[in-house]
C-alpha cells in the first residue's frame, strides 16, 4: 500500500469540456447582458423546474444568501428550531436575520433533526423550523410538517445537499414552505457558486425575486430592504450546460457508493448510511461513522488517510453549536445534543465524485478495511 500520487479530495467538481462552454460565453459577449435576470437566468430557472419537478425557482448567487433571503421572505423572527449537525451557513443565516437558533438533537439513523425532540424545544417565541436534508438524505418531512401545523410554524429546508432527491414519489424540495439549494463547486450540481430557493407559489417567488434584487419592484419602487443575491449570466449559462451531464454524474456516484458500501459490509466498527430509496437518492456524500470496535479512533483514521494523500473531511465536526457565537446558548449544551455530539466525533466523509476510479476507491478502502 502506497500513497496516491495526487491528493484525493473529498470531492472534485464536474466540469463540461471547455469548448462546449465557449458558445455560451459567445452569446453573453454578444448580448452584453451579464446579470440582472438575463436570458440564461430565465432559461435555467425553467430548466431546473422541469428537471427537479418543482413549480417555482429563484436562482441565487449562493446557497447562504438563499437561506438568509428565505427567512426574510417568510418574515421569520424570534426563535427558530434547527440542527447543530450541518454546515455553518445553516445557523449563520439565522444570526444574519437577528433570529435566535434553538438547537435540537438529531436522529441517529438519518442524522437529520429528530422530530421526536422538536416539540419540547418550542416556546411562545418559536416561529419556524429550519431543518437540513443532511448528505441529501430526506428529513422526516411528514412528522416535521405535523408539528409545524400544530404550532403554526413555518418550515424551511436547507436542501443544499438534496439536488435531485425524491421522496414520496416527488421532489423532496416540494416539502415545507421553502427549500434552499446550493450549487457550490463541491455540490452534486455546480455552477461554480450558486444556489436557489424553491417556492410553492408564484406570489412567494415574486417576493423572493424582489428581495434578491435590493427590494426593487420597478425602477422607482422598493418594497423591502433586499439584498443583491442575483445569479450572473456566466453561472446560469454554465448551469444550463451542467444540466446535460447531471444524470450521468448521479449514476456514477451511485456506482461508487455501492462499491464502498459493499467493501465495508463486514468491517467491524465502520457504519455506513443507506439512502432511503436508492433510485431517488443523489449520493452527494459518503459518510462513515468510526465506532467502538474499530481498531483506531476516528481522528487516527482521518490522519492516516491524510498521510496517504486521501483528504477526507469530518463533515460536520465541530458541531455548529460549539462555535463561539453559539456555544453559550442553553440549547447548545452537550447534554441537550448527545447524538449530534457522538456522531460529530465519529464521522468521516470519504471522497465521492463521478470520476473517482474504482482503483482509487479500492485504495481508500484498503486503508480503512485492513
Ligand atoms: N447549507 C449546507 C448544509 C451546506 O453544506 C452548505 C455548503 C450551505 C448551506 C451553503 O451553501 P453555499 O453558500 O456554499 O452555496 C464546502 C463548501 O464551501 C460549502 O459550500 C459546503 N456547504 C461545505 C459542506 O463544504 P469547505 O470549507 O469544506 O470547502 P473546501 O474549499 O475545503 O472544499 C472541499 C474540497 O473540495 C477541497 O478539498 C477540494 C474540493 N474543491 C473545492 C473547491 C471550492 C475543488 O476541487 N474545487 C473547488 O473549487 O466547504
Amino acid at each position: 500500500m502506497t500513497n496516491s500520487n495526487e491528493p484525493i479530495y473529498v470531492t472534485k467538481p464536474v466540469l463540461p469540456p471547455l469548448e462546449e462552454f465557449l458558445p455560451y460565453l459567445q452569446q453573453i459577449w454578444d448580448s452584453k447582458i451579464l446579470t440582472n435576470g438575463g436570458p440564461f437566468h430565465q432559461q435555467l430557472e425553467q430548466a431546473l423546474c422541469d428537471y427537479l419537478g418543482v413549480k417555482h425557482i429563484s436562482l441565487f448567487t449562493n446557497g447562504t444568501i438563499g437561506l438568509v433571503t428565505a427567512l426574510q421572505a417568510l418574515r421569520i423572527n424570534g426563535e427558530v428550531i434547527t440542527t447543530p449537525y450541518s454546515f455553518a451557513a445553516t445557523a449563520h443565516s439565522l444570526l444574519w436575520n437577528g433570529i435566535k437558533p434553538v438547537f435540537v438533537d438529531i436522529d441517529p439513523d438519518t442524522l437529520n433533526l429528530d422530530p421526536a425532540r422538536i416539540e419540547a424545544a418550542i416556546t411562545p417565541s418559536t416561529t419556524a423550523i429550519l431543518a437540513v436534508h443532511v448528505y441529501g438524505h430526506p428529513c422526516d418531512v411528514d412528522a416535521i410538517q405535523k408539528i409545524a401545523d400544530n404550532y403554526n410554524l413555518k418550515v424551511i429546508y436547507d436542501a443544499a445537499h438534496a439536488f435531485g432527491v425524491q421522496y414520496h414519489s416527488g421532489s423532496v424540495l416540494n416539502h415545507g414552505d421553502l427549500s434552499v439549494l446550493s450549487f457550490h463547486a463541491t455540490k452534486v450540481f455546480n455552477t461554480f457558486e450558486g444556489g436557489a430557493i424553491v417556492s410553492p407559489d408564484a406570489k412567494t417567488k415574486l417576493r423572493i425575486d424582489h428581495l434578491k434584487n435590493f427590494g426593487f419592484v420597478d425602477e422607482v419602487t422598493v418594497v423591502a430592504p433586499g439584498i443583491n443575491g442575483k445569479m450572473s449570466e456566466f453561472n446560469a449559462a454554465l448551469g444550463m450546460l451542467q444540466l446535460k451531464g447531471i444524470d450521468h454524474a448521479l449514476q456514477q456516484r451511485k456506482i461508487i457508493d455501492a462499491r464502498y458500501r459493499q467493501a465495508f459490509a463486514g468491517v467491524e466498527g465502520i457504519r455506513c448510511f443507506s439512502a432511503v430509496n436508492e433510485d431517488v437518492a443523489n449520493f452527494a456524500y459518503f459518510p462513515i461513522l468510526v465506532q467502538p470496535g474499530y481498531m483506531q479512533s476516528r481522528d487516527e483514521l482521518y490522519h492516516k488517510l491524510r498521510e496517504h494523500n486521501v483528504i477526507a473531511r469530518r463533515y460536520f465536526y465541530p458541531l455548529i453549536s460549539d462555535f463561539p457565537m453559539y456555544r453559550t446558548l442553553p440549547s447548545a449544551a452537550h447534554t441537550n445534543l448527545p447524538v449530534a455530539k457522538r456522531v460529530a466525533e465519529q464521522v468521516i466523509c470519504l471522497p465521492i465524485y463521478p470520476d473517482l476510479t474504482f482503483s482509487l476507491v479500492d485504495f481508500i478502502v484498503s486503508l480503512i478495511a485492513r
